[in-house]
C-alpha cells in the first residue's frame, strides 16, 4: 500500500497502475523535470526490460520505480552500474546475504534474479536532456508455476521475513543519492566491479564462449575466448556454465 508513501524531500508521481513507470518519467523529463525526481506504482500493466522484454510486476508486491537522473555524458556509462550497486547496498541494508551482480545489470540474491534495472535517456536533439533509471525488485512475487520460477527470487521468501516496501524505496532512494553524487568515479565502478559475480566464469555472451577476465572502466566484458582472443563486449546476456 504506498499510499501512505511521503516523498517530502524530492518531486514523485505516484500511480497505482501504470503500463509503465519508464514512460511517465522519460514523458516528465521532457516536461523539464529535475533531477532526483522519482515515479513510483503499485502495478505494472506494461513493465519493460531491455530488447523489448517484458517485466513482471503484479499488484503490491514489487518495487516498480523510476528515478530521474542527470549525469554529464561522462557519467552516462556509470548508469547501469549506479542502479545494481544501490539496490546492492538495499538489500545489505536489510540484512541479505548472498548479495551479488551479474554483468551488466541483474542484481542476484542467492544466484536468482531479484532485480532489474533499466537506463533510457531522453534527448532534445544532441543534448541529452537525462537518463530514467527503471528499477524493479521483487519483494514479494510468487513465481510458483511460471516460466521464472528457476531463475526469480523475491526478498521474503529469501530472507524469511516481511519488509514494508515504503521503508525498502526510502533505504533504495538514498543509495541512489548516494551514488549519483559519485557518478563517474572511480569509487563507483570498484564498487560495482567488486560486487560481480561474473568475473573469473567461464561464459557464453553474444555468440562467444571463453573466461570472463576482466570489466573495463566503461563497463564493457573482457572475455578471452576458448582460441585466446580477448573480445570487448558492450552488451548482451552472460550465461554462466
Ligand atoms: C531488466 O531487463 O532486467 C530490466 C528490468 C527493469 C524493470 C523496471 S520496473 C520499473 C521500470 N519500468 C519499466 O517498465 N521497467 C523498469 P532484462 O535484463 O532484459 O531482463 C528481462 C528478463 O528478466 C525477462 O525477459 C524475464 O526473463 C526476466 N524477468 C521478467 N520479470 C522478472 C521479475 N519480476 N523477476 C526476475 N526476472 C524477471
Amino acid at each position: 500500500m504506498l499510499q501512505t508513501l511521503n516523498l517530502t524531500d524530492r518531486p514523485f508521481k505516484y500511480f497505482t497502475q501504470v503500463d509503465s513507470t519508464q514512460d511517465i518519467a522519460l514523458g516528465w523529463l521532457r516536461d523539464g523535470a529535475e533531477a532526483g525526481s522519482v515515479v513510483i506504482c503499485d502495478e505494472q500493466l506494461k513493465g519493460r526490460g531491455r530488447h523489448g522484454r517484458t517485466w513482471h510486476t503484479p499488484h503490491g508486491v514489487a518495487l516498480a520505480l523510476s528515478v530521474i537522473l542527470k549525469p554529464t555524458l561522462k557519467g552516462m556509462g556509470q548508469v547501469t552500474m549506479l542502479g545494481a550497486l544501490a539496490i546492492s547496498d538495499m538489500l545489505d541494508a536489510i540484512g541479505a546475504d548472498a548479495v551479488s551482480i551479474k554483468w551488466p545489470n541483474d542484481v542476484r540474491l542467492q544466484g536468482r534474479k531479484v532485480c532489474g534495472v533499466l537506463p533510457e535517456a531522453a534527448w532534445d536533439g544532441d543534448k541529452l536532456l537525462g537518463v530514467a533509471l527503471g528499477i524493479g525488485v521483487n519483494v514479494r512475487v510468487d513465481f510458483t508455476g511460471t516460466e521464472l520460477e528457476q531463475t526469480a527470487i523475491s526478498i521474503e521468501p529469501a530472507l524469511g521475513q516481511r519488509f514494508d516496501r515504503i521503508m525498502l524505496i526510502d533505504v533504495l532512494l538514498k543509495r541512489i543519492d548516494f551514488w549519483s553524487q559519485r557518478l563517474g568515479t572511480p569509487e563507483l565502478f570498484d564498487a560495482w566491479k567488486s560486487r560481480l559475480d561474473t568475473l573469473g566464469q567461464v561464459v557464453t555472451v553474444n555468440g562467444i564462449h571463453g573466461k570472463a577476465e576482466a570489466v573495463n572502466r566503461d563497463g564493457a566484458l573482457l572475455v578471452r575466448d576458448d582460441a585466446g582472443i580477448l573480445h570487448t563486449v558492450i552488451a548482451g546476456d552472460v550465461m554462466m556454465e
